[in-house]
Formats: C-alpha cells, structure tokens, sequence
C-alpha cells in the first residue's frame, strides 16, 4: 500500500480556488483584460506572479516595470485574504476530513503540496494542521507546478520513494508535476481537463480511501 498522500491545497482540500479566481478577476477588470473561468484552469497551481504574467500577456499594450507588477501582485492577494478572511471547517470539501482520519488510521503519512504563499494560514482557519506531517508550501521550493519539486520536496523529507506517493490535484499543471515525480497521480475535476491522471474523480466527495488504494495497487504492479 501507499506510504504517502500528498494533497494540493486549493481546490482539493477546500474550495479556494474560487476566492483565487474572484481575486483574479477582480484584477483583470481593473486592467481591463478580459478573464473568464476558462482562462482561469490555466491558472490554477501557477505561483502568483507567473499567473500575474498571464494575464498580462493578453493585454499586449500593457507594459509594467517590476515594481508595478510587484503592486498588482499585491493588490489581488489582499482581495484574496478579504475573501477568505471569514473561512473555518465548514469550507473543506466534503469527504476530506474523513479522508484524512482513515490515512492517519491505516498510519501513512500525510503531507500538503500547495504553491501557495497563504497555505498555512489556510491550513490553521480549516483547523486540519495538526493531521499534516509535512508541509511543502511557495517557500519551500525553487520550481513551481508543473515542476515536480513541490511533491519530490514532501516525499524527500520521509525518504519515501516516489512510486510510494499519491498525489491529489485539482489543477493540470499539478497532474503534470505528479506524473513527472512517477506518482500516482489523482485528478479531481472533469476527465477532459485531467485527461493525464492516472485516476481522476469528478469531485472531492468520490475520494474514497479503499478504492484509491485499490487503483493506485494497479498503477504499481
Ligand atoms: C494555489 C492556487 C493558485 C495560486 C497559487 C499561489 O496553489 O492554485 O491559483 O496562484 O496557489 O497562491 P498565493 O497567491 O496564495 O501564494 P495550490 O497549489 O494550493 O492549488
Ligand atoms: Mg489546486
């Protein structure tokens, strides 16, 4: 059996890929960049500033020096921490803190993997830190998603080997960082978006601890 899961932060264990895309726009509209839900998967699990990048390279007469950048960066972050300021238990996605409890049951450990400068704070208003025995945030890495330093860096800090690893990620540039640590990669979302898990559940509810064990037995043998 697996020695251990690796969650993405946002869009997996709650719903704060939302409040990173309310933020996003909210920015975009200021710069007068046209940003949809669709733009916006591209997004997910891309550090602030590379997504910052992204939206201004649709706005080719937008030239900004760093220090501008620096602003805006700034800007949608506190938008973010406006949004997110009231979240408490209520906000993690259903079948997460069930999840949890029977990994910790069966003694694998649990570690985050999130891009995410905010992870911790995030962690702490959810009330899950004390279930996490390693957390890999935007601190502790060079190279963002879809780099597989974010998950090398948790499985690293156990000596566990790869093939040893499920990641869960809601995010196609998170799927690609799993699949090049050689873990066993799970997608929550649409199959047509995740097309490269190895296994992909429509939503967080489908996370189900037997039948995650069962697949990713599959996978390695
Ligand atoms: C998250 C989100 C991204 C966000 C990034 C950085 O990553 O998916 O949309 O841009 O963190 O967040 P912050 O601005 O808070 O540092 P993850 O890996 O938890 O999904
Ligand atoms: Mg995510």
């Amino acid at each position: 059996s697996p020695k251990l899961f690796i969650f993405d932060l946002d869009g997996v264990i709650t719903d704060t890929a939302e409040y990173h895309y309310l933020a996003w726009k909210k920015l975009a509209e200021e710069l007068d960049v046209s940003f949809d839900r669709q733009f916006n998967e591209q997004l997910k699990g891309i550090s602030r500033m590379e997504s910052l990048e992204l939206i201004l390279a649709k706005n080719r007469s937008l030239s900004l020096s760093d220090h501008e950048k620096e602003k805006l960066a700034n800007d949608k972050n506190e938008y973010y921490k406006q949004l997110i300021e009231s979240i408490n238990g209520e906000n993690t996605l259903p079948g997460i803190e069930k999840l949890i409890k029977e990994i910790k049951e069966n003694n694998i450990k649990i570690a985050l993997g999130s891009a995410s400068k905010n992870a911790n704070m995030v962690l702490d208003k959810l009330g899950l830190t004390e279930y996490f025995d390693y957390i890999v945030d935007a601190a502790k890495v060079k190279k963002g998603k879809p780099d597989p330093e974010t998950f090398t860096t948790a499985a690293d800090a156990f000596s566990i080997h790869y093939s040893d690893c499920i990641g869960i990620e809601d995010a196609v540039a998170g799927v690609e960082a799993i699949n090049k640590a050689s873990m066993f990669s799970v997608g929550v979302g649409s199959t047509e978006h995740l097309a490269e898990a190895d296994y992909v559940v429509n939503d967080t509810s489908g996370l189900q601890f037997e039948e995650l064990v069962r697949q990713y037995s599959n996978w390695k043998k």
